[in-house]
C-alpha cells in the first residue's frame, strides 16, 4: 500500500503509529507492557504498534469491568439493544476503511475484509432483535397453586480471546450478544492483528460515550498468550470465549473449568466435502475452490479434505487442476487477486513443513505448492495453493494446517465416505455435493456427519451469523453467534412461586409438625 493511502486509512480509523492497547472504553490505560508491532503480510511493511497490557493494567481493567457490570445489568435489555443498533450503524459507516484494514493487516482479500465487517453488522442486527427476546420457559408445577418459570440474568464479565484470521467479526459475535445480555466484555485480540482491535474499540467507545454507557462495558487488553492466561485464570470472569488452536483451547478450557468458570471454545477444524456421483460439478467446483483457498486456507472452516466418488474422481481432479491454474495470487487489496498471503513467516514454515510431511508419508501432488518469490511478493508470505492425493490416515491429514492445502481422497460407497469424513479428531464443518435425496438425508442423519455444521451443495466455510456456529470433538463443543447461543452469556434461574395458603412438598413428601 502506498504510504499516502496507508496514512489516509489509519487516519480514517483514528489509528496512530504507536497506540495504547489497553482500554476500558473511552479511556486508554498506560502500562509497562511492550509494544506489539504489526506488519502487513501483504507487503511486509510495519503498519503501527500497540502497547500490550501488563498484569497491573489487566487487574485494573477487571476491577473496572466488574464495577461497570453492576450498572450495565440494570439497563433494560432493549435499551442495551439500542446501543448495539447504533454500533451497527457506525460499522455501516466504517465498512470500507475497516474492511481495508482487515485486508491489509490480516492479508485476506478486500472482498473478504468487507464480508467480515458485514458479518459484524449482521450480528448487531441480530442482537438488537434478540434484546427483546431473551426468553425463558414457563412450566406447570406439580403442586396446586404454584407457578414455575425460568429466567435469564446477566452473567458478568465475559473474556473474549480471538484469533488473527477473523480479527474483527469473532469479537463482534461475542461482544454484541454479551452486551444485549447485560454482560461486560474484556477482549484480548490476536497479537498478530492488534490494529484491527484498536479500530473496533474506537468505534464502540464513541457510541458508548454518546449513550453514557458506563466505562468498562467494552474493555480491550492487547497482549500475547500471557494475557490470555490471566483471563483464563481470573475468577471474576465467569465466561471465557476462546477462538484459536486446539492446543490453546485445551489450556484455556482446563484452566477455566478448574475454577468452575464456563469455557466457550471454537477451535480447529478439519473440514471435508463429499462429492457424490450425482453432484452438479459446476456448482461443486466453485464451492470447493473458495472453501480451500479463500482466506488462503486460514479459516477454521476451510475445506481441507475432498472425498470424491471413484466414478467422478478423475473428472474432479482435472477440473480442480484447471481451476487452480487460473488462481491469481498476490496483493489482497488488488481486486484481481483471489488469494492473499499467509499471516507470517511462521505460517509459511508450517505450510512448508506440511508439504514435506505429505511427501514423506507417500502423498502425490496434483498441484504443487511452494513459496512465491519476486518483487510482487516482498513480504515472503505468499504461497501457492496445493492439492495432494493422500490417505485419510496420514498423520499430516489428521492435523489442521492453516494454509491452502487440499487433500484428495477417493471413495466407493457413501458409508465409506462418511467414515472418512468423520474419522478425524476435529468436528467443525462438513458438506456434501449431491442431487440425490437419499444421499443428502443420509449425510444429515444421525449416521451422517458428526460435525457442528453440515451443509448440502454449499462449501464448508462462509456460515451465516443466524445459526449457532461451532463444532464437536476437538473443535471444543462451543456454539457462538446466532440461534440460542446467547444462553451461554446469561445465567439461568428456575423460580417456583406458591400463591396458595398451603405448603405442599414436591414429590408428595409428607412432613407434618
Ligand atoms: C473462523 O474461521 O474462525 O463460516 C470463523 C465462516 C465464517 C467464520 C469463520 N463466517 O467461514
Amino acid at each position: 500500500m502506498h504510504s499516502s493511502e496507508k496514512k489516509q486509512l489509519l487516519k480514517a480509523l483514528g489509528i496512530h503509529a504507536t497506540n495504547p492497547g489497553v482500554s476500558t472504553g473511552s479511556k486508554w490505560i498506560k502500562t509497562k507492557g511492550e509494544y506489539l508491532a504489526s506488519f502487513s503480510p501483504a507487503d511486509g511493511e510495519k503498519i503501527g504498534s500497540v502497547q500490550a497490557a501488563d498484569k497491573a493494567s489487566f487487574n485494573r481493567i477487571v476491577t473496572i469491568s466488574a464495577k461497570a457490570f453492576k450498572e450495565w445489568r440494570t439497563w433494560p435489555a432493549p435499551k442495551r439493544g439500542e446501543v448495539v443498533r447504533q454500533i451497527g450503524n457506525e460499522l455501516r459507516q466504517y465498512k470500507e476503511p475497516l474492511g481495508k484494514l482487515v485486508s491489509y493487516e490480516m492479508g485476506k482479500s478486500y472482498q473478504e475484509g468487507l464480508g467480515e465487517v458485514q458479518e459484524m453488522i449482521d450480528i448487531c442486527d441480530f442482537a438488537v432483535g434478540l434484546s427483546r427476546q431473551l426468553y425463558g420457559l414457563t412450566m406447570h408445577s406439580e403442586r396446586a397453586e404454584h407457578r414455575m418459570y425460568e429466567q435469564y440474568h446477566p452473567l458478568g464479565v465475559v473474556g473474549i480471546i480471538t484469533s488473527f484470521n477473523f480479527p474483527v467479526a469473532v469479537w463482534a459475535w461475542n461482544a454484541m450478544i454479551a452486551w444485549v445480555c447485560g454482560d461486560t466484555c474484556i477482549w484480548k485480540p490476536s497479537e498478530k492483528t492488534p490494529l484491527c482491535s484498536i479500530a473496533c474499540q474506537l468505534i464502540a467507545a464513541r457510541v458508548f460515550e454518546h449513550n453514557k454507557v458506563p466505562e468498562g462495558v467494552s474493555c480491550l487488553v492487547n497482549g500475547d498468550a500471557s494475557i490470555g492466561k490471566l483471563i483464563a485464570a481470573c475468577e471474576q470472569i465467569p465466561l471465557v470465549s476462546a477462538t484459536g488452536s486446539t492446543r490453546m483451547g485445551q489450556a484455556v478450557g482446563q484452566q477455566v473449568v478448574s475454577r468452575f468458570g464456563r469455557p466457550l471454545l471454537e477451535l480447529g477444524g478439519n473440514n471435508a466435502i463429499i462429492i457424490t456421483p450425482s453432484a452438479d460439478l459446476d456448482l461443486a467446483m466453485r464451492a470447493v475452490v473458495f472453501g480451500a483457498v479463500g482466506t488462503a486456507g486460514q479459516r477454521c472452516t476451510t475445506t481441507r479434505r475432498l472425498i470424491v466418488h471413484e466414478k467422478v474422481y478423475v473428472k474432479v481432479k482435472e477440473r480442480l487442476v484447471n481451476a487452480y491454474a487460473q488462481l491469481k495470487i498476490g496483493d489482497p487489496l488488488d481486486p484481481k487477486n483471489h488469494v492473499g498471503p499467509l499471516i507470517d513467516q511462521q505460517a509459511v514454515d508450517n505450510y512448508l513443513g506440511a508439504l514435506e510431511a505429505i511427501r514423506q508419508e507417500g502423498g502425490t501432488f496434483v498441484v504443487e505448492g511452494g513459496v512465491l518469490k519476486g518483487k510482487k511478493y516482498t513480504s515472503g508470505c505468499y504461497v501457492k495453493p496445493a492439492i495432494a492425493e493422500v490417505k485419510n490416515s496420514f498423520a499430516i491429514v489428521q492435523k489442521e494446517t492453516f494454509a491452502p492445502i487440499l487433500y484428495l481422497i477417493k471413495y466407493k460407497t457413501l458409508e465409506e465416505a462418511l467414515d472418512i469424513q468423520n474419522d478425524v479428531r476435529q468436528g467443525l464443518s462438513s458438506a456434501i455435493m449431491t442431487m440425490n435425496m437419499q444421499e443428502m438425508e443420509m449425510f444429515l442423519s444421525h449416521r451422517g456427519s458428526d460435525c457442528g455444521i453440515a451443509n448440502v451443495n454449499i462449501g464448508t466455510s462462509g456460515a451465516e451469523i443466524g445459526g449457532a456456529f461451532g463444532g464437536e470433538k476437538e473443535t471444543g463443543g462451543g456454539r457462538e453467534s446466532g440461534s440460542d447461543a446467547w444462553k451461554q452469556y446469561m445465567r439461568r434461574q428456575t423460580n417456583t412461586i406458591n400463591y396458595g395458603k398451603n405448603i405442599p412438598l414436591a414429590q408428595g413428601i409428607k412432613f407434618d409438625l
